[in-house]
Formats: structure tokens, sequence, C-alpha cells
């Protein structure tokens, strides 16, 4: 494969599969997703936070416990490693994670460029004065905002009905770069789910990388299929060989 100088990898849930941290639409084992436990409208969305604020306090609270008992796997690494030699092999390249996770894998992985368009279980946000923190305990029994001192801190986790983060930023990676790659996401939700078009309509190459084939598939040039840890090893391999 020809070194691209710019590179934009879309992440999603199926990258962290093998940490151990609940995809959330189940996977081949069929082990049923994170969803399948709590019903979406039940957790992730504002009229859930407003109707009952304990349950989605509890849901995020056990999440981000858990994601800190989680370790990166090879595919976080190896994206890590692509992003500190790809600009060695090809001078001025760049590559950069857009990821649908909340957890910090990546970061803990070695990658340096991500964005989390969907927020950050290891961050909090008050609603009473909109300063947003790192955050790593419980929400349940509403913590004074350091800022503010508001009992008024929420996830700062994009919900659904909610904007996603820096879509400008997204939308200026796509439009200049030259590879865009999709690991590990069912292409179920949006904005997320359409950025294969747009990289189409743009004329970079598209690539999957899955354990199975998804909702997007027929958008991209090429998919392999197979676990991360695999697939997104032996494709960084190839790239930086
Ligand atoms: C917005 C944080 C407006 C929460 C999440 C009708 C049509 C089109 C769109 C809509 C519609 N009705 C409503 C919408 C909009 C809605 C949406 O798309 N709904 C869907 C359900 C139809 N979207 C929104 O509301 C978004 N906001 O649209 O605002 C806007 C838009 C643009 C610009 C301005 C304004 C906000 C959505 C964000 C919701 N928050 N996460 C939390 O984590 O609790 S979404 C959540 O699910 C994830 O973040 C991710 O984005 C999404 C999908 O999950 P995946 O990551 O793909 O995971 P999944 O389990 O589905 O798939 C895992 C994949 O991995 C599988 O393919 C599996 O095969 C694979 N896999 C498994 N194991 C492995 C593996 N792959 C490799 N190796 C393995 N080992």
């Amino acid at each position: 494969m020809a070194k691209p100088p710019s590179i934009v990898i879309l992440t999603g849930a199926g990258i962290s599969a093998e940490s151990g941290i609940d995809t959330f639409r189940g996977g081949k084992d069929g082990r049923g997703g994170l969803w399948e436990q709590h019903r979406v409208e039940d957790v992730a969305t504002p009229e859930a936070f407003a109707r009952d604020p304990d349950l989605v306090q509890r849901f995020y609270d056990m999440r981000r416990a858990s994601i800190q008992t989680r370790q990166p796997n090879a595919a976080h690494h190896a994206l890590a490693r692509l992003e500190q030699a790809l600009p060695g092999l090809v001078p001025g390249a760049r590559v950069i994670v857009v990821t649908q996770n909340v957890d910090d894998l990546h970061e803990r992985g070695g990658s340096q460029n991500v964005i989390h368009m969907h927020g950050e279980h290891l961050k909090a946000w008050c609603t009473a004065c909109d300063t947003r923190i790192g955050w790593t305990g419980p929400l349940i029994d509403r913590p004074p905002c350091p800022a503010c001192g508001s009992a008024a801190l929420r996830p700062d986790i994009v919900w659904f009905g909610e904007v996603p983060y820096r879509m400008d930023d997204i939308h200026t990676a796509l439009s200049q770069a030259d590879l865009f790659v999709s690991i590990g996401t069912s292409g179920a939700v949006y904005p997320a789910a359409g950025f294969v078009r747009l990289a189409r309509d743009r004329g970079l190459h598209t690539l999957e990388l899955n354990l199975e084939r998804s909702q997007g598939s027929a958008w991209f040039h090429e998919t392999r299929l197979g676990p991360a840890s695999e697939v997104v090893t032996a494709w960084v391999d190839e790239l930086l060989a």
C-alpha cells in the first residue's frame, strides 16, 4: 500500500472490544451489546437524564469505573505506532484518530492526535457554569462543581439528539486527507456513519477494518475482516514496511 501523507481513522466500540469493554450491538459472538442491557432511550438521551437522572448517572458511573480497569490492546498500540512512525517515512504525514468511543484507551495506547466526537467518560460537564473537567469518580452523589460549587455535574458524553463535538475539525481533516480508515464500528449512528461517504465524495481511498461486515461496508473500497488486534496490526505493519 502506498504511504499516504494524511490519514483519518474513525474508530468505534469494536476497537476496544478485546480490551474487555462492551460494544453497543452484539458482535459475531452474539453475546449481546451494551445497549441490550440498557435500552438506549433509558440512558443515553437528555430526556432520559431529565426523567431519571440517578439511573443515567449510575449507568455512566459504572462504565467510568469499568474502563479504568481495562487496558489498551494491540490495535490501540498499532495506531499510536503509525502516528509516531509515518512522519519519519513521509515528511509532513499526519494521522488523526476520530473516535466515537468514550474510553481513554487510544490515549493510554500512545495516540496523541485524538478527537472524541462523542465525549469522554473521564470528564464531567457542569450544566450550571459550562466547565468541563477531568473526572474519575462517581457523580451519583452530586459532588459540587470545582469551578462554581453547584451540584450540576453530568457526564461529558454526547447523547442521542445532542450535537457531536468538533465536527468542523473532523470535516477539515477529511477534506485534507488521502485515506479514510474505519475500525470497529457498525456504521449505525450518524453523523459518524456518514464520514465514509464524505471521504468518497472527496476522492479519498476508503478502508474498513472490522470483525464483520457493517452497515457501511458497501461504501468502502476495501474491507478486511477480523479482530482489530490482528487486522489493525497487520495493516499498520504493511503501511510501515
Ligand atoms: C446528531 C456516547 C445532530 C454515548 C453515542 C435517523 C436517521 C439517521 C440519523 C438519525 C435518525 N434518527 C436520529 C438520528 C441521529 C442519531 C442517530 O444516528 N441515531 C441512530 C440510532 C439512527 N445521532 C445522533 O443523535 C447524534 N447527534 O445527529 O446531532 C447533528 C448531526 C451532525 C451535525 C450537527 C448536528 C449523536 C449520536 C451520539 C450518541 N452517543 N455514544 C455512550 O457511549 O453512552 S453513540 C454510540 O453508538 C457510539 O459512540 C457509537 O457512535 C455508536 C455506534 O456504536 P459502534 O461504536 O459502532 O459500536 P457497535 O456496537 O454498534 O458496533 C461495534 C462494531 O465493532 C461491530 O460492527 C462489530 O462487528 C465490531 N467488532 C466487535 N468486536 C470487534 C469488532 N471489530 C474489530 N475487532 C473486534 N474484536
